[in-house]
C-alpha cells in the first residue's frame, strides 16, 4: 500500500472541544495519525510518500476565498496556546481554530490531492489525512474539519472521469454531499448513524437524493445505533450496488474508524475483524481507489483498525 502522510498535521492541536457548554478534551487528537502510522509501519509492506504542495486553486474549488483567507489569517495571528472560535465561518462548536490549524489543513488537502494523483500509477493509494474534512462546508469550519479534503480530491479526480464518493464515517459527511448535490459526475454515497440520533443531525437522511442534474447521485443509508457487523455490511453491499451501477473511473473512500463499538463518541457495534471484511468488499469493484482518513477516536484500537481494513485492499495491490 502507499501511505501518503505528513508530520506537520501535530501543529493542529486544540486541547478542549465545546460540548453541550462544557470543555471536554479534544476527541480529535494530535495523537491520531501518529498511532495510525506507528501500526502501519509494523506491517512492513507499505510504500510511504511525502505530500507535495498543490496550488491553492484546488481548495478554492471546493470552498470560498473569504473562508479559506479568513483560516489562514486567524490561524497565523493566534498565539500558540490561543484558542479562537470564529462565530461567521463555523457550523458547529467542534472546530476551533489554533496557531497551527491552517498550516495543518492546508497539508491534509495535500496529502489527498497527491494520493489522488498517485492513482495515476497505483490502484489504491491510502491518505493519511488529519485533521479530517468531510464535515467542512463551502464555506464554514465543524465537526473537526476545515478543508474538505476528499471533496477537494473528488473535483481534482472529475477532470479526468467519473468519481464516486463512498463515506463510511460514523457520522453523515455533510460538507461532502453539499459540494456535490447539484451534480451528475460526482457520486456521494454514505453509511452513518441517523442523524435524528447523532451529529451532524440536520442532513444525511434517506430522503437527499441530489437536486437538479445531481437528483438522484446522492444516497444516505442512515442507520440507528447498536448497528452491528451483520446489519452493517448488508448496508454496505447496497451501498456497493449503487456505486457498481455509476461505473466510476475512480472511488474515493472517506474512511471513518469511529464506527468500531469502543469509539467514545461512536454508538455502533462493530467490532475490529469487520474492518477486513469491509475492506474486501470495496477492493472487490476493482475501481482505482483512494482511501481518505477521517474519523476514528479510539487511540488504543485506531491503529489496528486501520491495518485491517487497508489489508482487505491487498487484492488490489
Ligand atoms: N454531543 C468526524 O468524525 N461531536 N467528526 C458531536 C455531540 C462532533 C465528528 C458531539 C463530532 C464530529 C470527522
Ligand atoms: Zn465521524
Amino acid at each position: 500500500m502507499i501511505i501518503v502522510h505528513s508530520n506537520l498535521n501535530t501543529s493542529h492541536n486544540p486541547a478542549f472541544e465545546v460540548n453541550d457548554g462544557q470543555l471536554v478534551p479534544y476527541a480529535e487528537s494530535a495523537d491520531r495519525a501518529t498511532v495510525i502510522l506507528d501500526a502501519l509501519r509494523e506491517q512492513a509492506e507499505h510504500t510511504e510518500r511525502s505530500p507535495r504542495n498543490f496550488p491553492l486553486r484546488h481548495i478554492l474549488a471546493i470552498h470560498k476565498k473569504q473562508y479559506v483567507d479568513f483560516l489562514r489569517s486567524a490561524s497565523q495571528q493566534l498565539e500558540q496556546g490561543a484558542v479562537l472560535y470564529p462565530s461567521y465561518f463555523m457550523s458547529d462548536t467542534y472546530a476551533p481554530i489554533v496557531a497551527g490549524t491552517y498550516i495543518a489543513a492546508r497539508e491534509a488537502a495535500n496529502i489527498a490531492l497527491t494520493g489522488a494523483d498517485l492513482l495515476q500509477n497505483h490502484s489504491v493509494v491510502y491518505s493519511l489525512c488529519r485533521p479530517p474534512g468531510h464535515h467542512a462546508d463551502h464555506h464554514a469550519m465543524g465537526g473537526y474539519c476545515y478543508f474538505n479534503n476528499a471533496a477537494i480530491a473528488a473535483q481534482y479526480l472529475s477532470t479526468q472521469g467519473r468519481v464516486a464518493i463512498l463515506d463510511i464515517d460514523f457520522h453523515h459527511g455533510n460538507g461532502t454531499q453539499n459540494a456535490f448535490y447539484e451534480r451528475s459526475d460526482v457520486t456521494y454515497i454514505s453509511l452513518h448513524a441517523d442523524p435524528r440520533q447523532r451529529y451532524p443531525y440536520a442532513s444525511g437522511y434517506a430522503n437527499e437524493l441530489g437536486h437538479g442534474a445531481g437528483e438522484g447521485y446522492t444516497h444516505n443509508f442512515p442507520l440507528p445505533l447498536n448497528t452491528n457487523n451483520s446489519k452493517y455490511l448488508h448496508t454496505l453491499d447496497s451501498a456497493l450496488v449503487q456505486i457498481g451501477q455509476f461505473a466510476p473511473d475512480y472511488l474515493i473512500v472517506s474512511a471513518g474508524f469511529d464506527t468500531f463499538c469502543k469509539d467514545p463518541i461512536g454508538g455502533f457495534k462493530l467490532t475490529e475483524p469487520v474492518y477486513l471484511q469491509i475492506g474486501e468488499r470495496i477492493a472487490n469493484l476493482a475501481i482505482p481507489t483512494l482511501i481518505v482518513q477521517e474519523g476514528g477516536y479510539n487511540l488504543d484500537y485506531l491503529g489496528r483498525l486501520t491495518q485491517r481494513f487497508l489489508q482487505g485492499f491487498s487484492s488490489l495491490r
